[in-house]
């Protein structure tokens, strides 16, 4: 069984501080409205049980939407939800462990930040990579110096890959990602800390809509 369909192009990735008091399901319901297109359940303080049943919540409201859930790290977790798939980083299980867990029938995502990450990850048979941070950050603190629009689509390119930026992306230099021939933009804080989330959302998919090439699915 191949993994599922997915489209990078606007990535919501999750975060519970970010969100804030109206919940990370409010969140997530208003991007769905707005054009998200995919979803990442992370959290990188959460016990399992609660990850799963705040993962149980977001199915709920992403399935009837057709849009893929991934979930961050916790392949267990990925697992016991029967989620579409995971992102592994850098210091996750490696991608060919993952694989081994996950089967073909899930989605495998890898985080990409340097030209021998970019290498590796080239033979590797994932289904998308993470490149950045495109932007500077501050939701990540470790994540390493910004690369620009040019320099993000570099490595992209590098891989092989379908390919997602990752880092400091908004309604204001989302363009360029697109543009420069990445499938999409995977932001935290423009959507989970934005007053608005669902417009948040809905600019980027006008974004899309208008930058993305259309032979953006790399390679
Ligand atoms: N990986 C690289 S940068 C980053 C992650 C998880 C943080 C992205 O958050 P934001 O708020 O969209 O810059
Ligand atoms: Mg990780």
């Amino acid at each position: 069984m191949n993994a599922p369909a997915f489209d990078l192009g606007v990535y919501l990735v999750t975060d519970r501080a970010c969100c804030g008091a109206r919940g990370v399901e409010a969140v997530v319901s208003a991007a769905i409205i707005g054009g998200a297109t995919l979803v990442q359940l992370r959290d990188k303080q959460a016990d399992a049980r609660p990850m799963l049943a705040l993962g149980r919540r977001l199915l709920e409201l992403l399935r009837p939407a057709g849009i893929a859930l991934i979930v961050n790290d916790r392949i267990d977790v990925a697992m016991a939800l029967d989620a579409d798939g995971v992102h592994v980083g850098q210091q996750d299980l490696p991608y060919t462990e993952a694989r081994r867990l996950l089967g073909r029938g899930k989605i495998i995502g890898v985080s990409v930040g340097s030209d021998a990450e970019a290498r590796e990850a080239a033979g590797w048979d994932v289904d998308y990579v993470g490149v950045g941070p495109a932007f500077a950050t501050a939701t990540k603190p470790d994540a390493g110096a910004q690369r620009g629009a040019g320099e993000t689509a570099r490595l992209a390119r590098m891989t092989g890959h379908r390919a997602v930026a990752i880092g400091g992306i908004d309604g204001g230099n989302a363009a360029g990602l697109y543009a420069a021939g990445l499938e999409g933009v995977a932001v935290i804080s423009a959507i989970c800390s934005a007053s608005d989330p669902g417009a948040a959302a809905r600019r980027l998919a006008g974004l899309m809509r208008e930058h993305r090439a259309p032979n953006h699915g790399m390679p």
